[in-house]
């Protein structure tokens, strides 16, 4: 196949309510749309999950921008791409910028499955036609607030709260949570907020038989994770410090996790995100689709990958209307008991819907 046209379009827009993590609050969501269209004008779509500021990663939307503009397209337009697998290849010459490499493969996915006329999950391997999903909760203002919203999500199917913590909001919240809801499945992501010298407090979060901590330590970690998991009962789980499938490799070597968060943009696309995937079950370690509160572009793409049969603990992909009054696609992300079924439609199963596309476009460029 040749992706003869792209369309480069900054997106923005606000989430029904503000997210906040241990780096800080937002919820003006900014963010690249990637259509890749074929000679016949057939589209394919990739969505950027690098935000507006550098917090997560080293990457921002713009730098996305840049890479797509000025290396990726450039390189990739016009040019026969035999198997989505191969862009990953085509464009290992550039370091890092997972995010930005992920976007357009992304849409090359989209658009392989479409002119084969399958689902992308099946382009992909999956199996499964109903996932399992979760829900991340921000930092709240009061611990009242945390346990009302976890009641309003566990009320709605749920199958999963993970609260996100920090210092200061972490054993004392975790354990009125504990409280008030004893049987829940229970998780907490730290976004690399602690560091050794805390595992005396993170060994206190052992009694209350969390599923998993996502990512405590640095950001850039596997070593002193390795030593953190051998102090603590609490399975530990890998979110920033996997980039691919080499890093999943070590952290496995090395005991650092038994649990990888996986996130198709983190790790530079869906093919890495697959090999990491195959890598893990080998190891018997369970993955699960982390999320970076996609649009519904970047949404359709979690659950496509999480039909993938090692995907066995719930994701974050939770519905459209958690996130957006209106999301980008039709129809949109529903989620029943807790379950997301998987479309049938060939490609990422869920019409872009141009006109609001339109609506929350800021500008964008043609590539031909
Ligand atoms: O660490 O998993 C994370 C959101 C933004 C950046 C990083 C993370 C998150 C979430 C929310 O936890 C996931 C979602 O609801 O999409
Ligand atoms: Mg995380």
């Amino acid at each position: 196949m040749k992706v003869a046209e792209v369309v480069l379009r900054q997106m923005k827009m606000r989430m029904k309510s503000p997210f906040t993590t241990s780096f800080g609050t937002f919820q003006e969501k900014e963010f690249l749309l990637l259509e890749a269209r074929d000679e016949n004008g057939m589209s394919g779509w990739g969505e950027s999950v690098a935000f507006h500021s550098p917090w997560y990663n080293e990457e921002t939307l713009k730098t996305n921008w840049h890479m797509l503009e000025d290396f990726i397209i450039p390189n990739l337009l016009n040019r026969e791409i035999v198997h989505p697998d191969n862009v990953t290849d085509a464009l290992s010459y550039i370091r890092k910028n997972n995010m930005a490499k992920s976007t357009f493969e992304g849409a090359v996915w989209d658009l392989y499955a479409k002119q084969k006329g399958i689902p992308l999950a099946q382009a992909l391997g999956g199996t499964s036609n109903r996932i399992e999903v979760g829900i991340s909760i921000g930092i709240q203002n009061t611990v009242d607030d945390l346990l009302s919203l976890i009641e309003e999500y566990v009320n709605d199917g749920y199958k999963r709260m993970k609260v996100k913590i920090k210092p200061g909001w972490d054993v004392d919240v975790i354990r009125e949570v504990r409280k008030s809801f004893p049987n829940i499945p229970l998780m907490a992501d730290a976004n690399s907020a602690y560091r050794l010298k805390d595992i005396p407090l993170l060994k206190k979060l052992d009694e209350f038989e969390l599923m998993m901590i996502e990512q405590p330590l640095a950001s850039d970690d596997i070593i002193d994770h390795a030593i953190l998991q051998r102090e603590i009962r609490t399975p530990v789980c890998l979110d920033e410090s996997i980039h691919s499938y080499e890093d999943a490799k070590k952290a496995i070597e090395l005991g650092s996790c038994k649990i990888i968060n996986i996130k198709i943009g983190r790790v530079g696309g869906l093919t890495e995100a697959k090999r990491i995937h195959d890598l893990c079950q080998e190891h018997d370690i369970p993955v699960w689709c982390g999320g970076m509160l996609e649009a519904g572009i970047g949404r359709a793409h979690n659950i496509a990958l999480t039909t993938l049969s090692n995907f066995i603990m719930p994701g974050d992909t939770a519905a459209s209307s958690r996130y957006w009054e209106k999301d980008l696609i039709e129809p949109e992300v529903k989620v029943e008991n807790g379950m997301i079924t998987i479309p049938e439609m060939p490609g990422i199963g869920y019409n872009p819907n141009l006109e609001t596309i339109k609506q929350f476009t800021v500008f964008e460029k043609t590539f031909s």
